[in-house]
């Protein structure tokens, strides 16, 4: 039920909703310092990833500078990095975890 611009009501159709919702990738940026083991440890726990596709995405990141951990919407991305960049400081890496839009 909605109210018109003459202040009668109408009753209005619900739309259904059919649009994607933004996405975010979340990454991960390399550093010198963080051991190779605990960023696959990282994808293993926070990604749900197995150790061979972990392991790849850690040389990605090592090689390129960067790389894709997951693609979520804003609230799972934000999570997903806030729960990095906290378990890294936990054990004292400098390990970042950022989110990008996509699409
Ligand atoms: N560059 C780090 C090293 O040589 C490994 C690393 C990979 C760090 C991916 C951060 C992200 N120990």
């Amino acid at each position: 039920e909605g109210e018109k611009h003459d202040g009668s009501l109408a009753l209005q159709e619900a739309k259904p909703e059919l649009k994607r919702p933004p996405l975010f990738k979340v990454v991960l940026i390399n550093d010198d310092y963080t051991p190779m083991e605990f960023v696959v440890e990282v994808l293993e726990t926070f990604f749900r990833m197995n150790r061979e596709q972990a392991t790849h995405v850690m040389l990605t990141v090592h090689t390129k500078g960067k790389g894709v951990c997951g693609i979520y919407t804003r609230d799972i991305a934000e999570t997903k990095a806030a729960q990095v960049n906290q378990y890294a400081r936990e054990n004292e890496h400098p390990l970042l975890c950022e989110i990008e839009a996509s699409e």
